[in-house]
């Protein structure tokens, strides 16, 4: 809103879009980067509560520092705009997901280079946008690589009768791209013959990357340029982010996924992006400000270099 001159110095609360920021630097026209919010949730297993991720995601946001200190910059001044949240039809997964893809592709193509970073909700709304760059790719005959930060393959065919279902939603994209996923604990025997029967998926278990960077640098050779990438909050460790519905042990810590994410956002063109299956617990504010901050990072480094 554009308040009255007169109106505009009192002492109001900061804007509530992503950062707080104001209208010069959240106008989508302008911006280099999109927040999309996206509260869905219908297929989680076991704690629920992911469709209040996005706003507490938001509320969060407006009290990080701009100035980035790793970077040595305000990451912001790329311009961010937080779209309002974009509701899914109830009429279960499949139609959602249907939903959110039309959008998606419509916010695609008003926004053309723009750098969209997608709120959840559960896991299973990444399949709309993974598919719409997979597509989007496929025209230029190039192939996308989607980097799943997750405890879990989610590469179920179906899970509890759904191919639409958050534990299957990698399935449902696993033909069309090349799957690298890092940090996974927790996943069938089936999932895991198919993980090694297939040269398009690559498996890094947290079991095997605890020790050292060298992982680092496997994950980057199994990445082809072009990148979207997908994470699942409880790809992190259950004691930085208790609040997701199955928090797995034997997580990943903040510094290292910060160090793969800088390296993959400098030697790939990362696409774009979603943050899924934050749900907050009420009135334990740290996670919800690990995963803005975590939002504010992906921002700064697909704008390090300008
Ligand atoms: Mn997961």
């Amino acid at each position: 809103m554009r308040l009255p001159e007169r109106l505009r110095d009192l002492g109001w609360e900061l804007p509530r879009n992503f950062l707080g920021l104001d209208e010069a630097t959240s106008d989508f026209e302008t911006a280099r980067a999109l927040i999309l919010p996206v509260p869905y949730e219908a297929t989680v297993s076991y704690g629920a509560g992911t469709r209040n991720g996005p706003a507490a995601i938001l509320a969060a946001s407006r009290y990080i520092e701009l100035y980035d200190q790793e970077l040595d910059a305000e990451s912001y001044r790329a311009g961010v705009a937080t779209l309002p949240e974009l509701h899914l039809t109830g009429a279960g997964p499949e139609a959602a997901v249907r939903e959110l893809r039309q959008a998606y592709e419509a916010l695609l193509d008003s926004g053309p280079g723009k750098f969209v970073v997608l709120l959840g909700g559960e896991h299973s709304v990444s399949s709309a946008p993974v598919l719409a760059w997979a597509d989007r790719l496929a025209a230029r005959e190039k192939r996308l690589s989607v980097l799943q930060l997750d405890a879990h393959t989610d590469l179920r065919p179906e899970y509890e009768g759904s191919s639409y279902s958050h534990a299957a939603v990698m399935h449902r994209v696993h033909e069309a791209v090349d799957l690298v996923a890092v940090g996974i604990r927790s996943l069938t025997r089936e999932e895991m013959e198919l993980a090694r029967g297939s040269e398009h998926i690559h498996l890094f278990l947290a079991d095997d990357i605890h020790e050292g960077d060298a992982w680092i640098d496997r994950v980057l050779e199994r990445l082809g340029p072009d990148v979207y990438l997908t994470f699942d909050v409880d790809a992190f460790d259950p004691s930085i982010v208790p609040a997701t519905g199955t928090p797995e042990p034997g997580g990943l810590q903040w510094y290292p996924v910060l160090k793969l994410l800088r390296r993959v956002f400098r030697e790939r063109t990362v696409h774009a992006a979603d943050v899924v299956e934050l749900a907050p617990i009420p009135g334990f504010h740290a996670p919800d400000f690990l995963v803005a901050k975590l939002v504010y990072k992906l921002i700064g480094y697909r704008f390090e270099n300008g």
